[in-house]
């Protein structure tokens, strides 16, 4: 029923080039907020240089010289933080790219599409660069991630992008995917997600997508599973799409999606029964099936609430309170929304409900450019939009961990880091906190940036270790008073799990994890309810035990039972083996790391704990003859150790080494071989190379922190040049 007139007509399909130049993309740094840009013409670029930083993100040759070779530990430490500061964005944080999983692109791309968005030329090329690249080697399909299998998630969702962007159907790498696809079953096999998504742009009927049901927001919030309980990100997902399923909204048709129709199932698009295709799933989707509990609802949803008790008073208020949800979100988040995965279905709720011309769309729209993120090999959407607190924190920290705040050459860089922190503290509760069923955040630090403005326990502690060290330690300005650090804490105090002392990530947890009974999205674990994570809650312990050495009278009481309840419920979480389980890097290593830290902070070591003990000793076994550690994400999926097939990795080795020196591990052999493989890894300008993916989020979904191989092991390097000053490494 849309206005045919010429305004909103389809935009004009944006010319594919075979590359851009990349020596015109500039990033733009507006405190944190990443846009990139890329410059038509040879004036603007060279008014506009290319940075150290823009130049590497790019994989452009950066010139800088050769390092002396470092001798030691502490010279390669060094080293890394010299080429690491040349990278240090304006506003004073670390950039990175944030991609590896392969479905939030699409977001973006097909709610560009349905709100006719024209794509820029420079975008659509680089994004079609970045997809032909990243298709599997073998069948040239994508994966859930950029290490995973091919799936039907992926190679529909990406396929349907290339196509969006105007690459032809006959293109061979569109026709060798197109094979793949067919034969993983074809698009009718798709999870969740990937039906909602082709429903939104007409490519299916609604009857092929399993309900989401809107009116599950009237539900009291005393009801078990009311969805308030539920993880942020899961909430924050299934209410825009409750408002679209309710709406059975679709764009309009055109040539490319009566295309999409042809081209992505096996069977003639006019044949297939859509309705029979709801649980048709590809075995290497299924991840987590769909309980029988969750079938029945959905039964029940579909054949007696849908057709006969569903009254349009209750569609009507299900949908205006949902809507207002999605204004309070947008609200909170200045229309940048809590990641890629909302954002663009926030927008698509705005253009139906508000049109075409709306500035609730408009400013949705401008903002994806902060999720986009453009490298060597094409331009791709990160997992959120950046990792810039995390990072910056984890930096100030290795360079406490091997003293070189004392140094000159680092205090400046230090000090734009601590203002940068600084500035993205959050210092407002939302508004209408409780109505929108958030929590308290003052005080806190989020993971990207204060914009997207959701405070996360291990990321207010990381945030928080860092100011007091510059602050306390190492002897800065005092640019956060006292009553922001008390601020802090107040937040953070709230976020310890009542019945377990264990700590979660978003807020603390409101419901059962039977929740996850209700899980509807197939190709994810873990998702519905806050877990407690041995992450989060060792970064507490030791944020606090920091704060309490420097403040003993705020809410000293309070804070000592805290750190006393969490640090047993770590203890708690250690497997058998001596490992724990990690949920946000890969994995036993990961976590049994931030678990040896944490132990350690209270006094348990090597030499006076069983638990320590065993820690280390899960560590060593797994060393490989070469000094390094090399776990692979096989094992966030699986719960079991699995080697990486590319051998050791730098990060990886990184955090066992620091795991064993928290620990206070008594002898020196194992440390020494391990450091001499990171010190061999590094090369001559000071930088060490990408390798395996490091991150993971619900199980199976693995995701990339490229800054990991400085921060981690110019830590690792720096601990152990300060705890053994004097061994040589050979
Ligand atoms: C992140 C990134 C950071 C991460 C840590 C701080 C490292 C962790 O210790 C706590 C959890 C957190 C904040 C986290 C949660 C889940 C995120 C936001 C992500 C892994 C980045 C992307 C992911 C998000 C869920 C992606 C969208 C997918 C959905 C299933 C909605």
């Amino acid at each position: 029923k849309r206005g045919a007139d010429d305004q909103h007509a389809p935009p004009k399909r944006p010319k594919l080039e075979a590359k851009t130049d990349v020596t015109r993309w500039r990033l733009k740094d507006d405190d944190s907020r990443h846009t990139w840009h890329y410059l038509e013409d040879e004036k603007a670029a060279s008014e506009w240089p290319q940075s150290y930083a823009e130049k590497y993100y790019l994989d452009l040759p950066l010139g800088l010289p050769d390092l002396p070779t470092a001798a030691t530990p502490k010279e390669s430490a060094e080293n890394g933080l010299t080429f690491f500061e040349k990278l240090q964005l304006p506003s004073g944080h670390w950039g990175c790219e944030y991609g590896g999983p392969m479905f939030l692109l699409p977001g973006i791309v097909i709610a560009w599409y349905v709100t006719k968005t024209p794509i820029s030329s420079a975008y659509a090329t680089e994004i079609k660069n970045y997809l032909f690249a990243r298709a599997h080697p073998e069948d040239g399909g994508w994966g859930l991630h950029i290490e995973g299998e091919s799936t039907v998630f992926g190679t529909t969702l990406n396929y349907i992008v290339l196509r969006l962007v105007g690459v032809d159907p006959e293109d061979p790498v569109m026709v060798k995917a197109r094979g793949t696809l067919h034969k993983l079953g074809g698009a009718v096999c798709g999870p969740h997600w990937a039906k909602f998504w082709m429903a939104v742009l007409g490519v299916v009927p609604w009857d092929i997508v399993n309900p989401v049901p809107p009116e599950i927001w009237l539900l009291p919030d005393w009801v078990p599973i009311a969805p308030w309980r539920w993880w942020i990100h899961i909430r924050q997902v299934f209410l825009p799409m409750g408002y679209i399923y309710s709406k059975k909204w679709s764009c309009e048709e055109d040539d490319v999606i009566r295309g999409l129709r042809e081209e992505l199932f096996v069977q003639p698009h006019a044949e297939i029964n859509w309705a029979s295709h709801r649980n048709s799933i590809a075995p290497g989707d299924n991840y987590h099936p769909k309980s029988w509990l969750l079938n029945s609802v959905n039964w029940l949803l579909v054949n007696i609430w849908n057709p006969y008790l569903r009254t349009n008073l209750i569609k009507e208020k299900a949908e205006a309170w949902v809507s207002e949800l999605v204004d309070m979100e947008d609200a909170n988040t200045g229309y940048a929304a809590l990641a890629p995965v909302n954002a663009p279905m926030n927008t698509v709720v705005c253009y139906i409900r508000d049109g075409p011309d709306a500035f609730t769309v408009k400013r949705h729209i401008e903002r994806f450019p902060e999720y986009l993120w453009m490298k060597d090999e094409g331009m791709l959407c990160n997992g959120t939009n950046g990792v810039q607190c995390w990072d910056t924190a984890f930096l100030i920290q290795a360079i406490f961990e091997g003293g070189f705040q004392n140094d000159e050459r680092y205090r400046p860089m230090l000090l734009k880091a601590l203002h940068y922190l600084e500035r993205q503290q959050i210092r407002e509760d939302c508004v209408d906190t409780e109505k929108c069923y958030r929590q308290q955040r003052k005080g806190g630090w989020p993971f990207s940036n204060k914009d997207q403005g959701y405070g996360v326990s291990d990321c207010i502690s990381e945030a928080l270790k860092s100011i007091i060290l510059l602050q306390k330690v190492g002897g800065f300005p005092e640019v956060l008073e006292d009553q922001r650090i008390f601020d802090a804490i107040d937040t953070l105090l709230l976020y310890q799990n009542q019945d377990t002392g264990g700590l979660s990530s978003y807020e603390r947890r409101r419901g059962g994890t039977y929740m996850e009974m209700l899980n509807a999205a197939e190709v994810f674990g873990n998702i519905m309810v806050e877990y407690d994570y041995p992450e989060c809650t060792t970064a507490c312990v030791t944020a606090l035990s920091l704060f309490h050495k420097h403040w003993p009278d705020y809410r000293g009481d309070e804070i000592q039972k805290f750190i006393k309840r969490a640090t047993d419920w770590v203890k708690s979480n250690q497997r058998p083996d001596g490992s724990w389980y990690g949920s946000w890097g890969i994995c036993f290593t990961y976590a049994t790391m931030f678990a040896l830290e944490s132990l350690a902070s209270v006094g348990e070591t090597h030499e006076n704990s069983i638990l320590s003990k065993n820690g280390c000793e899960f560590l060593l076994s797994k060393q490989r003859e070469d000094g390094g550690w090399s776990e692979s994400y096989k094992a966030c999926e699986t719960m079991k150790w699995h080697e990486h097939p590319s051998g050791s990795q730098v990060v990886m080795t990184a955090w066992a080494l620091i795991g064993l020196m928290e620990a206070e591990y008594p002898h020196v052999e194992p440390l020494k071989k391990g450091i001499k493989l990171i010190m061999e890894r590094q090369q001559s300008n000071g930088e060490w190379k990408q390798e395996a993916i490091e991150g993971v989020f619900n199980k199976s979904c693995m995701i990339s922190y490229p800054n990991y191989k400085f921060t981690f092991t110019i830590k690792a390097l720096g601990m152990f040049a300060k705890r053994y000053p004097n061994e040589k490494i050979e």
